[in-house]
This record gives C-alpha cells, sequence and structure tokens, in this order.
C-alpha cells in the first residue's frame, strides 16, 4: 500500500530535475566578436558531454568536434573542455549544440574580426579628452560639454614649487577626471609603439575623431596627450606627478566638476616616464613635424637628467588634504631603464644605455618589461643585452603558450588577477606578439589572439568586458560620464578592470558595493557602478588592448612590425605611403599566421630558405 499520495512526490521529483538541469547543462565560452577566418579557433565547454556540433544559420550541421579532455582551471574552479573548430573556415554566424541541445547561436567567424574593436578602443581616447567639447558629429548621443578648461593651475606645496603653471588637454585617467604623469607615461608608450611597429597601417586607418594637421588618427589622439604632458615638465627638467583635484570628484560630468585643480608632487618615476615616452614621440612625430619632434627629445633629455640628478624623489602617498588615485613608487629603476633605452634608440648616444631586461610583463609600476621590448627590437644597437632581452621574453612566452594549452584556454593564473585584471591579460597578449615578431613562430601569434578571446568572452563569466561590443558586455561601468550622461549605454569602446578578489569596494556605505565575492579570483567581479575594483575603466588598461587587436589587425592585412633603428644609420623616411605604392628591396611579410621575406615576387623563411 502507498503510504504517500501523489503529491507528495512532485517536490522530490522538482528537485530531481533541476539538479540534472544544473548539473547537465552544458555552458559554451566564445569569443563573442568573433573569430578569424583562416585561424585557429577555439572556445571552452563546462559540463559538456560528447561531440560538439555547430550548425550554420538554416540549422545544417557543418562541423562536428570532439571537445579535448576536461581539466581543472583555479581561477574558476571549474573542470573545462577545449574546443577546437579551426576547421571552420566560413565566414557566417553559428550555433553551437550538445546532444542536439542549442546552447548558444553568436558564434561568428569573419575577416578584419577585430577592426572594430581597435578602433573603438582607440576612439575611447577622445571621449576621455580633457578641455575639449565633444561634438556630436564625432561623438555621437555621448556629446558633452568641455571639461576642466581653466588653464591656470596651482602648483600645490608637495611640488617644491608656488604659483600657478598653465596645463590644459590630456585624457581623464579612468573613471575620475584626474590625469597622473606616471599612468600616462605607460599608456602613451604603448599607443605610440603600435603605431611606431604598424605606420603604414595606422596612416590610413580612421575612426571619425577630430584630428589635428595631417597627422593619422592614432598620432592625433596621442598628441592630445603629449601636449598635456609636456606641460608637466617644470623648467628644471623633473615633471610633476600629477594634475587632480584635491578628492575624487563626484558622479558629474567633466563640465560640472567645479573643484580646484591642483599640480601635485614632482617625482623620479614620473620624470623617468615622461622621458621614455618624449624620447619615442621623438622618432614617431619626426616625419610629419620636425619641430615638434625636436621639442620632445629636448624635454626627455632634460626629464633624463634631472632624473639622474634626483634619484630617489618618490612619491610614496598622497600629501595631507589630498586623497585622489597615487601610482606610488618607492622604485624608480625600471623607469629609469625604460628612459635610458628608448633615449638611446632616439640618439645612438651610448651614454644613455642601462644594463637589464626582465621577464615579467608590464604594468604601470614595472616598466622593465617594456625597456625588453625596446632592447629585444633593436638587435644590433643592443647587442648581447638584446640577445637576454630576446630570451627573457620568449622564456615567458613559452610559459604562457603551454598555460593556455588546458583549463579555460587562457594564460592567466590566479596571480594574474590583480586589480585591473585585464589588464595583465592584454598586457600578456602584448608580449606574445613580441616574441612572434622575434621568432616568427605562430604559436605566439595563436596564444596572443586567445588573449582576445578570453577579453571578448570567453572567460567564466561569459561577458566581452569590451563597452558596447559582444553578445554580453559591462552596462554600469564605474565612469562618471556614462553614470551621469543620461544615456543608456555606456561610452562604448572602454575595456573595464575586471575580476580580482581583493574586495577593496566593498562597504556598508551608500556608494560601496555588497560583497560581489564568490571564493574564486575570475569570477569575483560585479557589473555595478560601484564597483571601481573590478568595473572601473582607465587609459592603461584600454592601451594594451587597443595595441593586441590593432596589431592582429596589421599583422593579418600583411604588414609586418617595423622597428626604428638609429636616426645615423638609418633615416626615417618621411611616410604616409601605402605599402601597395612601396617599390624596395627585402620587405618583412605577414600571411597564413606566418613572416616571410618577400624579394623579387618570392617568398624566403627567416633562414633564408626559399618558401611557396
Ligand atoms: O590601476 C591602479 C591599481 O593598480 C591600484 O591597485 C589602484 C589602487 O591604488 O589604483 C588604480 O589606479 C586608479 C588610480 O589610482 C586613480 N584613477 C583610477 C585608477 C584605476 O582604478
Amino acid at each position: 500500500m502507498l503510504k504517500f499520495g501523489l503529491k507528495q512526490y512532485i517536490p522530490l521529483a522538482v528537485a530531481m530535475l533541476s539538479f540534472a538541469t544544473v548539473s547537465h547543462a552544458a555552458t559554451a565560452y566564445i569569443n563573442q566578436v568573433g573569430y578569424r577566418t583562416g585561424e585557429a579557433k577555439e572556445f571552452a565547454l563546462v559540463d559538456g558531454n560528447g561531440s560538439v556540433e555547430i550548425a550554420d544559420a538554416n540549422g545544417q550541421t557543418v562541423l562536428t568536434a570532439t571537445p579535448s579532455a576536461a581539466s581543472y582551471w583555479g581561477p574558476s574552479g571549474q573542470n573545462v573542455q577545449l574546443v577546437d573548430f579551426s576547421d571552420l573556415k566560413v565566414p557566417g554566424t553559428y550555433s553551437i549544440k550538445v546532444g542536439g541541445q542549442v546552447l548558444r547561436s553568436d558564434l561568428k567567424i569573419s575577416d578584419k574580426t577585430f577592426e572594430e574593436v581597435a578602433k573603438a578602443s582607440l576612439k575611447w581616447y577622445y571621449y576621455q579628452r580633457a578641455s575639449m567639447a565633444l561634438d556630436e558629429a564625432y561623438a555621437g548621443k555621448w556629446k558633452r560639454a568641455a571639461g576642466h578648461t581653466n588653464a591656470s593651475v596651482q602648483l600645490h606645496s608637495s611640488t617644491g614649487a608656488s604659483g600657478t603653471i598653465n596645463s590644459t588637454k590630456g585624457w581623464y585617467d579612468a573613471g575620475d577626471y584626474g590625469r597622473y604623469t606616471v599612468n600616462s607615461g605607460i599608456t602613451t608608450y604603448t599607443l605610440l609603439s603600435l603605431y611606431e611597429h604598424f605606420p603604414d597601417y595606422f596612416n590610413t586607418l580612421k575612426w571619425n575623431i577630430p584630428a589635428e594637421g595631417n597627422l593619422p588618427d592614432l598620432l592625433a589622439e596621442i598628441k592630445w596627450n603629449l601636449d598635456w604632458m609636456l606641460t608637466m615638465q617644470a623648467s628644471d627638467g623633473g615633471v610633476y606627478h600629477k594634475l587632480t583635484s584635491l578628492d575624487f570628484p563626484g558622479d558629474v560630468m567633466p563640465a560640472k566638476d567645479k573643484a580646484a585643480l591642483y599640480v601635485i608632487g614632482k617625482s623620479t618615476a614620473g620624470t623617468f616616464d615622461f622621458a621614455g615616452v618624449m624620447a619615442v614621440a621623438a622618432r614617431v612625430y619626426k616625419p610629419f613635424d620636425a619641430s615638434y619632434a625636436s621639442q620632445c627629445l629636448e624635454a626627455a633629455k632634460k626629464a633624463y637628467a634631472w632624473g639622474l640628478a634626483n634619484p630617489d624623489r618618490n612619491f610614496l602617498g598622497n600629501p595631507e588634504g589630498v586623497s585622489t588615485g597615487t601610482y606610488a613608487n618607492d622604485d624608480p629603476t625600471d623607469e629609469k631603464l625604460f628612459a635610458g633605452t628608448e633615449l638611446y634608440i632616439s640618439t645612438g648616444d651610448a651614454s644613455y644605455k642601462v644594463a637589464g631586461s626582465t621577464e615579467y610583463v608590464s604594468w604601470w609600476g614595472g616598466m622593465d618589461g617594456i625597456a625588453t621590448y625596446g632592447k629585444a627590437t633593436h638587435a644590433t644597437e643592443f647587442g648581447g643585452d638584446a640577445a637576454e632581452a630576446k630570451q627573457n621574453i620568449l622564456k615567458t612566452a613559452d610559459m604562457f603558450v603551454e598555460r593556455a594549452q588546458t583549463g579555460f584556454g587562457v594564460i592567466m593564473n590566479e596571480d594574474d588577477f590583480a586589480w585591473g585584471s585585464n589588464s595583465s591579460a592584454a598586457n600578456q597578449g602584448v608580449w606574445l606578439l613580441h616574441a612572434y615578431y622575434l621568432t616568427g613562430d605562430s604559436k605566439y601569434y595563436a596564444t596572443a589572439v586567445k588573449a582576445m578571446d578570453y577579453l571578448l568572452g570567453k572567460n567564466p563569466l561569459d561577458m566581452s568586458f569590451l563597452t558596447g561590443y559582444g553578445t554580453k558586455s559591462p552596462k554600469m561601468p564605474h565612469h562618471r560620464p556614462s553614470t551621469s550622461d543620461g544615456v543608456a549605454e555606456p561610452v562604448p569602446g572602454m575595456l573595464v578592470g575586471g575580476p580580482q578578489p581583493g574586495g577593496e569596494d566593498i562597504g556598508t556605505e551608500s556608494w560601496e558595493c555588497s560583497d560581489y565575492r564568490t571564493g574564486k579570483p575570475a569570477t569575483s567581479y560585479t557589473d555595478n557602478r560601484c564597483s571601481y575594483a573590478t568595473n572601473e575603466v582607465a587609459i592603461n588598461w584600454n592601451a594594451p588592448f587597443a595595441y593586441l587587436a590593432g596589431a592582429i589587425e596589421a599583422l593579418s592585412a600583411g604588414y609586418a612590425p617595423k622597428f626604428a633603428a638609429f636616426p645615423s644609420t638609418v633615416a626615417i623616411k618621411p611616410a604616409v605611403v601605402h605599402r601597395t605604392s612601396v617599390k624596395q628591396g627585402p620587405q618583412l611579410r605577414f600571411a597564413d599566421q606566418m613572416l616571410y621575406v618577400e624579394k623579387n615576387g618570392k617568398r624566403f623563411n627567416l633562414k633564408g630558405h626559399r618558401i611557396k
């Protein structure tokens, strides 16, 4: 005899059913912006079971793939299978099926896949411009009035000087309206190097911004910030640390932030950063504006001399009464290495040479990785130092390639999930591209693309971290204009900081977040305005993303990276020549994920052997 009626079994049956759904529903994590037609393609699968089918827009299965064995990825605590679908080479939009069930229908294959995100991430710098109104013709619905137009700025006592200086222009650092020399350093270098490596590609690429004179868009944008940086140099050559209000502004548009601005601090790290950036700018702007280029070079030399004479003027924290970002630094030796390296490349003067390189990827407080790029890409000039720099780059790049073979198929490990983790992912991709430039080995290129895949959706949060792009992207970034402009969508093209478990923004104040941490670094994130520790945006985070997207596009369009040589040995050619109209000797080219030399219409590999 039945002890219970049927009704009593219903909750149990529902619970069993939902358990079945939870444990067996597979999820596919993809690059939501897309994959390149002729290249390697991979997505991640969690809770999959058996083979995967990819179907075209008509529902026809076009590829059946066998996922890899599952492996554990520590940062998210998941067992993950990787699905290689490189064999699918027809542009289009596809769906992914497991066991006949459609998991998602937004899988895209295209050519020029990252051109739009490259342009958008570069255009974001225009949206960050201080002291200028954004016209509708360029900014669309994100048009706004000019902010911070008052040129005369008070020197804070922490500068060791008094009075005022004239300072306008520059990019707002992040979600706040501060302008900081140190963070401008790595950002501006990264964007300058993108141009310097691919000048022919960027001479014609445009993204609808007001461009000064005949400058390509990329150089016009960078100049807006260089002009501001130049205002931050004191007459003795030293460079002020930052230009901000005393406290972070409220949630207002730039034009409504009327708090008095101050020039605060003067630092060795900021001064060396400035010197390195100006040394690169001198090379890059020379073909367009020789007098601006020599102004930059003189500023660089003067800053470097001040840095040598003031080796420990470190900005260790805010002076009393100031609470804006610190970009504190107690060891400016890596900034000196960067500055000396770039000054040596620009001048050929051996007194600028500084020994050393590193195997660590750069961030705003560690510029030796960037000096390592400079040395490794100038083998003739740096000799044994260049060889060591190259070894450092390859050692780390090999480790990255290895890490991306399992788990989520991403490079990052648990330690990489710090404040601005997405910039670590992007900078790792940039590092891999340098390994690729130095060897022509396509495994480095393919792994750099995996960094893009991670940032654009192949991650355990299943989201594209670039505002406005991908199926699911941040809607509530910590970015004052996006919060206060009355436009529903955030300003496009911004890479948010990304997941990390620090929880610095968690608290009980009205402006703080409630706890969003999951116990796992790669999923500790909240798409909420409160979250300055995971959902802010910043110029130094967008820059490596823009480099990665822009360089991948340039390489895939057939442009090989160029590295400026000594001005004494090779004159910088007056530029703006498209590659199709260039007639010259052997040319380094890139196609089918391979670097080769083209000479008289014939192709040779990097060892000089003829290839088809
Ligand atoms: O990017 C910076 C990060 O590495 C630091 O941990 C954090 C706290 O000091 O500050 C970040 O930089 C912020 C800066 O101080 C002010 N503008 C916003 C920046 C991004 O959050």
